[in-house]
């Protein structure tokens, strides 16, 4: 994270969470499609109770659209409306409105039976750092970007950006915490790049990556760099380790004495994953909660 969270911070984002939830409607919950558990941040149901909420899975152009579907699934299936979106390239960004309404379509409908004009639904968009919140809400707010402003009513300093006709969203996103207490959590998130390398060991990052990547794409990864021996005990760390300098030999990452260079090893494998050279990953199924 580039940002370090310590229990003063946590209870600060979760004060200013609050606050901004009296103002609005429904919370967009932001999370990686890719790392669906990692991203999320393990107090969410509690701080946001029983506010309607979207959940967004975000980058899911970088993750594999059958464990996708099968995340929207299980979220369903929990009873949260769920819908992967790409903002970068704002591939059904313009949905989250339309699911939106949908979710509040009862508070809608009570506005009407009482005669009120139904005004734009009001969101606020949360998640972890680099998660996509401030891409997405300049997704959301397009051209409109400009027609922001304060409105009666409103906390001062509070900005609604208009995302469409139908949703305006606060103009800060709430920034959450990821679940930092699970060190595989830890790792996940380096995996995708959403901490920052320095903090963890690039070759236990790459460690748990091959973990990963051979358990669920073997065929891929067998085929980027060449290797054919997939590793007997996908438990056994000696294996993994085999497989990562299978892969060293492969791209010339070798010292003296013909050793593999596992750093450098674990350097290719992590910019090659994060690059998408491996195709779309999703690090993470529902089978794994
Ligand atoms: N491939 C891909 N990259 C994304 C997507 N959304 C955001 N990003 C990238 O993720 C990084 C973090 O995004 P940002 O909006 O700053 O995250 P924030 O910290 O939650 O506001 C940036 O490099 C974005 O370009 C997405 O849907 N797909
Ligand atoms: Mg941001």
């Amino acid at each position: 994270m580039t940002i370090q969270w310590f229990p003063g911070h946590m209870t600060r984002a979760r004060r200013q969470i609050q606050d901004k939830l009296k103002l609005i409607d429904i919370v967009i919950e932001l999370l990686d499609a890719r790392v669906p558990i990692s991203s999320r941040n393990p107090m969410i149901d509690e701080i946001l109770r029983d506010k309607p909420r979207l959940i967004v899975l975000n980058k899911s152009d970088l993750a594999d659209s059958r464990t996708t579907e099968q995340w929207i699934a299980a979220f369903a299936e929990e009873g949260h409306a769920c819908l992967a979106v790409d903002s970068s390239t704002g591939t059904r960004v313009n949905e989250i409105p339309v699911r939106a309404r949908a979710i509040l379509h009862a508070m809608i409908e009570r506005q009407i039976a009482k005669g009120i004009n139904p005004r734009a639904v009001r969101g606020l968009i949360v998640g972890i750092p680099n998660v996509g919140k401030s891409t997405l809400i300049n997704r959301l707010a397009g051209r409109n970007i400009a027609a922001t402003g304060d409105r009666p009513g409103v906390t001062k300093g509070q900005q609604w950006i208009k995302a469409g006709t139908e949703l305006e969203l606060l103009d800060t996103p709430g920034i959450l915490w990821p679940k930092f207490e699970d060190q595989l959590v830890g790792y996940r998130l380096a995996m995708t790049g959403a901490i920052r390398e320095q903090v963890l060991n690039v070759e236990d990052i790459a460690f748990f990556a091959v973990k990963v990547l051979v358990k669920r794409y073997w065929a891929t990864v067998a085929e980027r760099f060449g290797i054919d021996q997939p590793p007997k005990d996908m438990e056994d760390a000696d294996e993994i380790i085999r497989v990562m300098e299978d892969i060293g030999r492969k791209r010339g990452c070798l010292v003296s004495g013909g050793r593999v260079d596992l750093e450098k090893t674990s350097g290719i494998i992590l910019r090659e994953m994060r690059a998408g050279k491996l195709g779309r990953i999703s690090l993470e199924a529902p089978e794994d909660r």
